[in-house]
């Protein structure tokens, strides 16, 4: 019965691929489709010297069809139109009101659990609003700095997670962090739905993959192979680069690694009051969790963010770090003392 239907999957892709690169049901799929991904550029400015003060943070959850992929539409649930929702930036000691509404469109309530807070729920109850409908609140003081998740907690959380709603708080340590070139909000997420990875036209998700763990799609920022492109990173050789990185989720740990890179310092588990472990290769980052990686770009070259679970990698997990500047041969060059000969002799 599986290998059955797995077979009419294919039939139909190759179908659609012989009636050229889009079908017309795809392209007004595709018309009607918003851009959900969140560039990995869109977070605010480090804070600067300032004292604790109180910051307002409204979020508004909306649910629409979004690109998931070329000619592949899926219906998102997310904060402001866009995975992951917005970063939010605060120091140690802030006091932080925030305010929820659910946009009247919506199928379902909504509601957010901050990590970084000290409280029920981390505010999931005080911010539960029906569609239509704006939640009583909450504020809280953010007593420990580091960089957290916050997510959708109404059951079933799983389902509210893998259709977009998590994001990242950073709470900055008195003082913030130390200064970079540039500063970058990724995060990692599964997409479980009934179509195989690939399906054009609109996909729905899957109950049963998502209870069994079994994604189609695996993202960066909300869709597939979404920070390449237009929306890759860019830096200049020489300049020192931070990612703040964190699992949505909502199953899977991210093994998280830069092709041609190491990260020299990584903030391990988003803790950034203990010393940053140095000299890393890959970092391990779990559902729920984050991890702040920051490195000097030496050498041009087009870098490649992945989980070395290399496999999600063909199931639209690759991010692209572009570096422009002058060559640097004592750090990289093609070719070597010695060519060896070839074998045809
Ligand atoms: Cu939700």
């Amino acid at each position: 019965m599986k290998a059955r239907s797995l077979l009419l999957t294919t039939v139909a892709a190759t179908a659609l691929a012989l009636a050229g690169v889009a079908s017309p049901a795809t392209v007004q799929a595709d018309e009607a489709a918003a851009n959900i991904i969140r560039a990995a550029t869109d977070l605010p400015a480090p804070l600067g010297e300032r004292g604790p003060k109180t910051v307002r943070v409204d979020l508004e959850t909306v649910e629409l069809m979004g690109q998931l992929d070329d000619g592949t539409t899926y219906r998102y649930w997310t904060y402001n139109e866009k995975v992951p929702g917005p970063f939010v930036r605060v120091r140690v000691g802030d006091t932080v009101e925030v305010g929820l509404r659910n946009d009247e469109n919506s199928w379902v309530p909504h509601n957010v659990d901050f990590h970084a807070v000290t409280g029920p729920h981390g505010g999931g109850s005080a911010t539960l609003a029906n569609p239509g409908e704006a939640s009583e609140g909450f504020t809280f003081k953010a007593l420990q700095p580091g960089l957290y998740v916050y997510h959708c907690a109404v059951p079933m959380v799983a389902q509210h997670i893998h259709n977009g709603m998590y994001g990242l708080i950073l709470v900055e340590p008195e003082g913030g962090l130390p200064e970079v070139d540039r500063e970058f909000y990724v995060m990692q997420g599964e997409i479980y739905t009934e179509e195989a990875f690939g399906t054009r036209g609109e996909v729905v998700e899957s109950y049963e993959k998502l209870m069994n763990e079994t994604p189609e799609y695996y993202v960066f920022n909300g869709a597939a192979q979404a920070l390449t492109g237009d929306l890759a990173m860019h830096a200049e050789v020489g300049e020192t680069v931070r990612i703040y990185f964190g699992v949505g989720g909502p199953n899977k740990t991210s093994s998280l690694h830069m092709i041609g890179e190491i990260f020299d310092e990584v903030y391990a588990l988003a803790s950034v009051t203990s010393d940053p472990l140095t000299d890393v290769q890959t970092i391990s980052v779990p559902p729920g969790g984050a991890a702040i990686v920051d490195f000097k770009v030496d050498v041009p070259s087009e870098y490649i963010l992945v989980d070395h679970a290399l496999s999600r990698a063909e199931r639209g997990l690759v991010a692209h770090l572009q570096v422009e500047g002058p060559e640097q041969p004592d750090i990289f060059r093609t070719g070597t003392s010695e060519r060896l000969g070839a074998l045809d002799e």
